[in-house]
């Protein structure tokens, strides 16, 4: 008897970060994983330590209906590039069990009196259209196969629930992913489609490099003297949430270094 297809997770900014370990993760428990993003050079090095990592019996089962891995790169922000790129025959009509709504940004920690509009562009575009254009691509596809145990993760984060300075934007769209995730569970009520809204705090990635422009001395401000989470640390929750059996569905996770907490209100005396 043939083993039976992997599955098929897709996933979004996986260039870098949070996307990229995620691949490396789901690749290296076996599944057939696309991997998307903006930079083709680094999703084709992805791409061969995907296929480094891979168990062997994946990569037989897999030869049987195509290759284990496909990398598609475009810019979630065009919605023409999205519709072209996740079209069911540029997927090679592979079915997807999960997708991974990863791709995102911050950019800038100014106030919001002080913040650039194009930032303010940039991650509204990228978070909350580029997010919504990708799930519009792939959700009527999802819900008319219905199969069990299928599921879109939302990598939200902490700024979408609680406040900082400079927060402003970033943290809006995220409040953005997140209610959108929650009021896409309340419309799959009744399909197998399970939805995850991934909420993590501080989480040591290139993310800093790109809020900061790569001023390295604000960037290592950031990550000095705490042990921030990894890459890793989201891939493996994002696989625990999306592994569980078929009739659970986490709603929401929230995590954080154990070396980060809320802070409290604050108050501008005269
Ligand atoms: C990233 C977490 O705390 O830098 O989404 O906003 S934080």
């Amino acid at each position: 008897m043939s083993a039976p297809a992997p599955r098929t997770v897709l996933i979004t900014g996986a260039s870098s970060g949070i996307g990229r370990a995620t691949a490396l993760r789901f690749a290296r428990d076996g599944w057939r994983v696309i991997a998307t993003g903006r930079n083709a050079e680094a999703l084709a090095a992805l791409e061969a330590e995907m296929a480094a990592v891979a168990p062997p019996a994946a990569a037989a089962a897999a030869a049987a209906a195509g290759s284990l891995f496909k990398t598609i790169t475009f810019d979630v922000a065009d919605q023409q590039s999205v519709e072209a790129a996740l079209a069911p025959a540029a997927l090679d009509h592979w079915d997807i069990d999960v997708l991974v709504n990863n791709a995102g940004l911050a950019l800038g920690l100014s106030k919001a009196q002080d913040a650039r509009v194009d930032h303010w562009q940039t991650m509204v575009n990228t978070n909350v259209n580029g997010m919504l254009y990708v799930t519009h691509a792939l959700l009527p596809r999802m819900v008319a196969r219905n199969a069990p145990g299928s599921h879109i993760m939302f990598v939200s984060s902490i700024a979408g629930q609680w406040p900082y300075v400079g927060g402003n934007v970033y943290g809006a769209t995220k409040a953005f992913v997140t209610q959108f995730a929650l009021n896409l569970r309340t419309d799959l009520l009744g399909t197998a489609v399970r939805v995850t809204s991934l909420e993590p705090g501080m989480v040591e990635t290139p993310f800093s490099n790109v809020r900061f422009e790569s001023d390295m001395s604000k960037v290592s401000q950031v990550y000095d003297g705490v042990q921030s989470l990894t890459a890793e640390d989201c891939a493996e929750t994002i696989l625990w949430a999306t592994t569980q059996p078929a009739h659970v569905n986490v709603n929401r996770i929230e995590i954080m270094p154990i070396q980060q907490a809320y802070g409290g209100l604050a108050v501008h005396r005269d």
